[in-house]
């Protein structure tokens, strides 16, 4: 996955021909698409395929299984065009390690605390032990939350030069650029830019807000 625009493109338009339109347009202003349920439910797994010949996708199906099964949910998205997958951490070492095995050359990204205010319940509170197992399964990087920045600070110091996804941004209440700079390799964006009768313009001035920090 490049990394210029240090923006993901969360795709959860559950319009499947609108979610192409939006992905074409801001395809020079993001470095890959992260699909999640909503479109593929309604649009159908083929949509991984299709996405991945305009740029890297990011299959978020949170997967959170025995070990065999996430072998074969990972194997099936990677077989699609999805350059990485997300997985819960929660489930242990021996399921994250069959998801980074089965990935092959992909990439496999581990949940640690989620953005939302329920991820204080139980996530918040097992984060950096989800971090360190993840650096220890030997996943690629991980997703924390940039509703609150300080905690992607606390799950860098853990996890040296693995990547940080940050979802949050802008509906959730988060900012780019203070997910950035507290460390931050990339910011998930989904409705403030698919949402958007805008998305291109909003997209370009969110790399131009990031470009300004990095
Ligand atoms: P918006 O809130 O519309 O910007 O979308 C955020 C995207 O990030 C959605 O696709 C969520 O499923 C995803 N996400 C979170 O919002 N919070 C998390 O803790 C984890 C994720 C994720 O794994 O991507």
């Amino acid at each position: 996955m490049k990394k210029d625009s240090h923006i993901i493109l969360a795709l959860d338009e559950t319009d499947g021909e609108k979610a192409l339109k939006i992905a074409n347009e801001v395809k020079d202003h993001i470095d890959a698409v992260k699909i999640n349920w909503p479109l593929i439910l309604s649009s159908g797994p083929e949509m991984i395929t299709k996405l991945s010949k305009m740029t890297d996708v990011v299959c978020d199906l949170k997967v959170a299984d025995v070990p065999n099964t996430v072998k074969l949910i990972v194997e099936g998205a990677v077989a699609r065009g999805a350059s990485a997958v997300i997985v819960h951490a929660f489930t242990g070492e021996d399921s994250l390690s069959a998801a980074v095995a089965a990935a092959g050359k992909a990439e496999i990204y581990a949940v640690t605390e989620m953005s939302h205010p329920g991820g204080l319940t139980f996530t918040a509170k097992h984060a950096e032990e989800m971090a360190s197992l993840g650096v220890k399964c030997g996943v690629s990087g991980f997703i924390a939350p940039a509703t609150r920045p300080e905690r992607i600070a606390d799950i860098r110091k853990i996890i040296g030069t693995k990547k940080i996804l940050s979802p949050g941004v802008g509906a959730q209440g988060g900012s780019a650029s203070a997910a950035i700079s507290a460390g931050a390799d990339y910011v998930i964006v989904g409705r403030t830019i698919y949402g958007s009768p805008e998305p291109k313009k909003v997209a370009s001035e969110m790399e131009k807000e990031i470009r300004r920090i990095v």
